[in-house]
């Protein structure tokens, strides 16, 4: 007899990672269930655009992370082996502009998550979306599980308050609850407000002669960038260990906004200097230190490791935005790129 299939609960199912785990998970054989706010089922065309691969294979409940009644409501409703809680405000400098938002959504979304699924499902796996900006000024180079904390960001005090919720419901009530620590991770998927798109796009409507600048913060802050779809498998190998704990995911590699800028535009036959401008508005209050991830413990545990280097990623995504801006003015030539 084949085994019932496994349930899995996402939420932020629209959103870059969460699409990317919803086709892998369907791949695998799972029953996909994912959270969406109404509004989203209101403009699925614009809102669940990531997801139409596999629309017709998950299904969608409508949810809300700043109300506990909406999840407890999903929560009581189907019996879930595993959950992935993947929504949130995820964009740094929209926390320094409003980080009471960012503060209220992500912790008291995941406290809700976690408190419903106690309160009916306390066998239900748990994984918490982590994040390098909890390392902010780092301890030490590169970051491992065990670096002590120093978030430098209400982004990264929120994502250190929900890893420790996390924990606490993992020691406090035996629920399996785990964390990854995902250093930065990009896809042609990406919102056009993160750096490595911002990028991306805006070489293209050069290229395309729709633009003549981009305007960019700080050219010399690194990051540790990987592809989105290798990071999303390291969501699921959390999951299927025996026991639950928390992993850094990262490549190990530090490349600046510079070095991101030089490639890109080069993939496009273009110099970036001649492009390129500051923005004194860009900049952040706060920077990180130099964030780079030890992925060690995942490659040795989880038998996880990257399959997409920096190279390959920045290709990606010039050429996913050099032929999704040529079909676009092609369709419609008056239509201007976002970003
Ligand atoms: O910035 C610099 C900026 O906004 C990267 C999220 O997924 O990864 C992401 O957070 C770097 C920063 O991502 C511009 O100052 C320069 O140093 O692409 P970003 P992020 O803040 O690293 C972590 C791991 C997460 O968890 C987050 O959710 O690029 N930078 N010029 C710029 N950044 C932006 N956005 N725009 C610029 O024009």
């Amino acid at each position: 007899m084949t085994p019932p299939r496994k349930r899995a609960l996402i939420t932020g199912i629209t959103g870059q990672d969460g699409s990317y785990l919803a086709e892998y998970l369907v791949g695998l054989g799972y029953e996909v269930h994912g959270l969406v706010r109404r509004v989203a089922l209101e403009q699925p065309e614009l809102r669940l655009g990531r997801l139409r691969s596999v629309l017709s294979q998950i299904q969608i409940h409508p949810a809300n992370l700043d109300s506990y009644a909406s999840i407890f409501h999903v929560l009581s409703q189907q019996r879930f082996d595993e959950c992935y809680h993947l929504a949130g405000q995820s964009f740094v400098a929209e926390s320094f502009a409003d980080g009471f938002s960012t503060m209220s959504t992500n912790i008291n979304g995941t406290h809700y998550v976690l408190a419903a699924l106690k309160e009916l499902q306390p066998k239900c796996k748990f994984y918490f979306a982590g994040s390098s900006e909890m390392f902010g000024r780092v301890h030490e180079t590169p970051q491992r599980e065990t670096t002590p904390f120093q978030p430098r960001s209400p982004y990264g005090i929120s994502k250190v308050a929900g890893y420790h919720l996390s924990a606490n419901y993992r020691e406090d009530f035996g629920m399996f609850c785990a964390s990854g620590i995902l250093f930065n991770h990009e896809s042609p998927r990406r919102s056009f407000e993160f750096v490595t798109r911002k990028i991306s796009a805006g070489v293209a409507r050069i290229k395309l002669g729709l633009a003549s600048e981009l305007r960019l913060g700080n050219l010399e802050a690194q990051r540790d960038w990987g592809h989105a779809r290798d990071y999303v498998r390291a969501m699921h190998l959390i999951l299927q260990q025996p026991e639950p704990d928390d992993y850094v995911v990262a490549t190990g590699e530090a490349h600046s906004v510079r070095e991101f800028c030089e490639l890109a535009f080069a993939e496009a036959g273009l110099d970036y200097r001649d492009f390129v401008k500051r923005d004194e508005a860009v900049h952040r209050p706060a920077e990180t230190d130099l964030l780079i991830g030890d992925a060690s413990k995942a490659r040795l545990v989880l038998g996880w490791q990257p399959t997409v280097g920096f190279v390959g990623l920045v290709k990606e995504l010039v050429q996913a935005d050099l032929e999704l801006l040529a079909s676009t003015t092609q369709q419609n030539p008056s239509a201007v790129h976002p970003g």
